[in-house]
């Protein structure tokens, strides 16, 4: 493995770039200062010719690796064909891509939308809907139970239940009608379960941007069934754990069961463009009429095409079977890191290749920050986040090889990082 350093030419090359995007861009974001213009595999190129491991994919969007010949080569196929019609009319692709939706996933009906946020706002109002119509809640009484570090997206709605100041501060007013529980905490659940107005209950079986954290092996098998037994929908969030990333196809699928309603995003289209999915019951779905929700791209023939070939994707190269085993070695490696370097790495945790390595240090220092411009010095793209925590998702078509580089990388900054005391 070559030492790849930034050659002093690159910065006037790079700083050019962000100048101009920080010119006429909002400031929404705080990127690493790295400009991307080439992606293939697990590869990412900048600007200036660097080439780097990719261990963020785009937040677990693109888990068959970037451009993807056979998605790029279906999204091509049907560009040339026809891109997008509304549901205004009906068109050759939905309802085959819906067949294979509900196949692939086990699910009676799919609603097709566009990001990850707009799924979940879709099951959101499937849930009150179905309060009001099937469960017989009072119009307007519906409750839907968040549980505390959770994320969901960027839209009014899910921010009202977010526990992340930097998420929710300075947007209200909030919707009403949703309640925050603990999570990871079953007893709390079972309480809030007495309540007859709850009609949901939304969680992300790991939770991703919190930092990764994994609940206790019980907690969602248990959760579902307290669920079922007070006649109050499962809404599990897969957007960011689904499609492979945990080592199954879906991570409830390591505990034995699939949620009353699945929402789905990111990697459904490999991270080719937007594609979203909500997964449910008769029961369920047939609570909404026509004109009562839609989106001008929801199942677009253009969607539909990648999507299915996205999926097979998966499929076919055993991504699920390739995330559980990669896994493992990745936290193996930084575990060992850890025994090295416990001034440096409180913990190591995940499933599959989702995983995260938290920094000994608190959530404002910028420890975390300078390990990864270190390793992005080094060939390897990672970013933290609430400060001191590092998420590691490489696209699932990482090999094994691969992986042992990118751990030796990971090592070697993390050895040369100065002691830290306290
Ligand atoms: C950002 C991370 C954040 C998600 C889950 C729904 C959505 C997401 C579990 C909404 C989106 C993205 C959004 C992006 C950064 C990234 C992210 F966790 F993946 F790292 F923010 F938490 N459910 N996650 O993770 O999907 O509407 O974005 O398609 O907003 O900063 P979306």
């Amino acid at each position: 493995m070559e030492l790849l350093t930034t050659t002093t030419t690159s910065l006037a090359g790079t700083a050019a770039y962000i100048a101009l995007e920080d010119r006429y861009n909002a400031h929404n974001y705080h990127p690493l200062p790295v400009v991307l213009e080439r992606g293939e595999g697990v590869y990412l190129w900048d600007v200036e010719g660097k080439r780097y491991f990719d261990f963020l994919s785009a937040y677990s969007a693109v888990n068959q690796g970037h451009c993807h010949p056979r998605i790029i080569q279906a999204l091509l196929n049907q560009a040339q064909r026809l891109t997008l019609t509304s549901r205004a009319f009906h068109n050759n692709l939905l309802g085959q891509y819906a067949e294979f939706m509900c196949h692939y996933f086990g699910y009676d009906r799919m609603l097709p939308m566009n990001t990850g946020v707009e799924a979940v706002e879709t099951a959101l109002k499937l849930c009150r809907k179905w309060a009001y119509k099937v469960k017989g809640v009072p119009e307007g009484a519906a409750k839907i139970l968040f549980v505390e570090g959770n994320f969901h997206g960027r839209t009014m709605s899910v921010i009202s239940g977010s526990t992340d100041p930097g998420a929710r501060r300075g947007f209200g007013p909030y919707m009403p009608g949703i309640e925050v529980i603990p999570y990871n905490d079953l007893e709390a659940l079972e309480v809030a379960l007495q309540d007859p107005d709850v009609a949901g209950f939304l969680v992300e079986p790991i939770q991703g941007e919190a930092g990764v954290y994994v609940p206790d092996a019980d907690y969602l098998s248990r959760a579902y069934a307290l669920c079922r037994a007070h006649n109050v929908l499962f809404l599990g969030d897969e957007v960011q754990t689904g499609i492979a990333r945990t080592g199954r196809l879906l991570c409830c699928d390591h505990f034995g069961f699939r949620p009353d309603v699945l929402i789905l995003g990111k990697a459904i289209s490999g991270g080719v463009l937007p594609v979203s999915a909500v997964l449910a019951s008769d029961e369920v779905m047939g609570t909404l009429k026509p004109g009562e929700h839609g989106s001008t791209f929801g199942g677009n023939p253009l969607a539909c095409a990648v999507a299915m070939e996205a999926l097979k994707v998966v499929e076919d190269e055993n991504l699920a079977a390739n995330a559980e085993k990669l896994g493992e070695i990745f936290r193996t490696r930084m575990r060992a890191l850890q025994q090295n370097r416990p001034d440096v790495i409180s913990q190591v945790r995940g499933m599959g290749l989702l995983n995260a390595v938290v920094i000994k240090d608190t959530e404002q220092s910028a420890t975390a920050w300078n390990i990864c411009l270190a390793l992005a010095e080094q060939g390897l793209l990672a970013k933290p986040t609430h400060g001191n925590i590092i998420r590691f998702a490489p696209p699932l078509v990482m090999t094994e090889s691969q992986l042992d580089d990118c751990c030796t990388l990971i090592e070697k900054v993390i050895h040369l990082h100065p002691p830290m005391l306290g």
